[in-house]
């Protein structure tokens, strides 16, 4: 197998092999695959596991003194949509802030996970879908969480197990959605478990007539697993619409990407799958969300899945609980010139001039002022009642009735193949 990288950036990655297709005569034939690689930079370093006398760390080598690269403007994306999306990066990173800080007063009740350095890739995916798509964030999105219509009380009061969380104070963390309003699956803790959740959710839908875009994340870690191929898999088949988010974020805890998989690009996964890959720097909004969205319009014509590669940098540990010493400290300064709230204000600010620095001070007093209403509001809820813990656990007043959400099915389920093509599909919802 031969891989080709054009020297120019944002152009397409070529992998040709050499073989017989399947149905083709024996003689020999070059495939040609391509992932769209929208990166204004490719970052050139690896990082290697080394022994220090007893101890096992890591070492980065490679130039990580090149210039930060530009964002790249979006097809699709106006002056008031990207300051929108401004907008949600900076209330999700001083949400997350905010967060912390209530953990260090000790008012949280286990753990905070952060998505720092990965706001541009939860907002501008989230802001892609339409109101009858569907999300499934998992830790690192809470800014996902934001765009789709929560507040930011809802995550804080979660994380301090209080009596108005959405789970009522029964978990501590991020397991938490809304499958009637907002069209949010709780997150499943389990890495790739989401996946074929969501295929079953698209599926739904079709039943029901319409092609909705599902979208969710897996990490550079958690793609590992068997569940995410399956999921992946039977996406695929169906041609259903997943937009799956590969966050690259080059450590999955304290494994470093180098030691998780192979291939150069997760991308190319897309490949083996049959859907299109696609390679995005998960660091600039404009490109996440022009790469969102064409998934998410995709989903809508009943073209099926789309797997989108956001590389980035998990810029804190695992969660509050972990320092990162692992981490060689020159990635993090590499990573640090790239911070997408930075990158994206001075695109808006210097670069576009779409805002001035008096409007720019504005809407940032405007996130802190909203932020410490919603804090006020979390602290001051009060801790559930000690004879409420057994509530929940059992079917309440209807709570499991399942209502159809797109319409009546038009085909009986179990009466011949699922109509998962596109023309069939039309045949048979007319
Ligand atoms: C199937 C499974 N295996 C292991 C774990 C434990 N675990 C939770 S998060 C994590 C690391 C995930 O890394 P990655 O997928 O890269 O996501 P990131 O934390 O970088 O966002 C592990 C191993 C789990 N939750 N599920
Ligand atoms: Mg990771």
């Amino acid at each position: 197998m031969k891989i080709q990288k054009k020297a120019n950036t944002g152009t397409k990655k070529t992998i040709s092999k050499n073989g017989a297709g399947r149905g083709s005569t024996a003689l020999p034939q070059q495939r040609t695959y391509s992932i769209p690689d929208h990166r204004l930079e490719k970052s050139g370093f690896t990082v290697r596991q080394i022994l220090k006398g007893e101890e096992c760390c890591y070492e980065v080598s490679g130039d990580l003194n090149v210039p930060v690269p530009p964002i790249r403007d979006s097809k699709y994306l106006s002056k008031q949509q990207c300051i929108e999306i401004y907008r949600w990066m900076v209330l999700n990173r001083k949400m997350e802030q905010a967060l912390e800080n209530l953990y260090k007063q000790g008012k949280v009740v286990g753990g905070v996970y952060f998505g720092l350095g990965q706001e541009a890739c939860s907002c501008a995916s989230a802001y892609a879908l339409g109101k009858d798509d569907w999300l499934a964030p998992m830790i690192r999105n809470q800014g996902s969480l934001l765009v789709r219509g929560f507040e930011p009380r809802d995550m804080m009061m979660q994380y301090m197990a209080k009596a108005d969380s959405p789970t009522k104070g029964r978990d501590g963390t991020s397991h938490f959605g809304d499958i009637y309003k907002r069209n949010v699956v709780s997150p499943i803790s389990m890495l790739g478990d989401l996946i074929p959740v969501l295929a079953g959710v698209a599926l739904g839908a079709r039943l029901q007539g319409k092609n909705v875009a599902v979208m969710t994340y897996i990490g550079d870690g958690g793609q590992s697993t068997g569940v995410t191929y399956e999921g992946i898999n039977f996406a695929a088949v169906q041609d259903l619409g997943l937009v799956l988010f590969v966050e690259s974020n080059l450590w999955a805890y304290s494994t470093p990407s180098e030691m998780q998989y192979k291939p150069q690009d997760l991308a190319e996964r897309a490949i083996a799958y049959g859907i299109p890959g696609v390679i995005v720097d998960g660091t600039d909004p404009c490109q996440v969300y022009d790469a969102a969205r064409e998934g998410v319009e995709r989903a809508h014509r009943g073209e099926g899945p789309t797997l989108i590669e956001a590389k980035m940098m998990r810029m804190k540990g695992h969660a509050i609980h972990d320092a990162a010493d692992y981490v060689p400290k020159p990635m993090f300064e590499y990573w640090r010139k790239r911070d997408p709230i930075a990158r994206f204000e001075n695109y808006l600010v210097n670069v576009k001039k779409w805002l001035s620095p008096a409007e720019h001070a504005k809407l940032i007093a405007e996130v802190e002022g909203y932020l410490e209403s919603e804090r006020e509001i979390a602290v001051n809820s009060p801790m559930p009642a000690p004879e409420t813990a057994e509530g929940g656990v059992y079917c309440e007043d209807g709570c499991h009735e399942v209502k159809l959400k797109y319409g009546r099915p038009k085909v009986q389920v179990g009466r011949g193949p699922t109509p998962h093509r596109k023309e069939e599909a039309a045949i048979h919802f007319k």
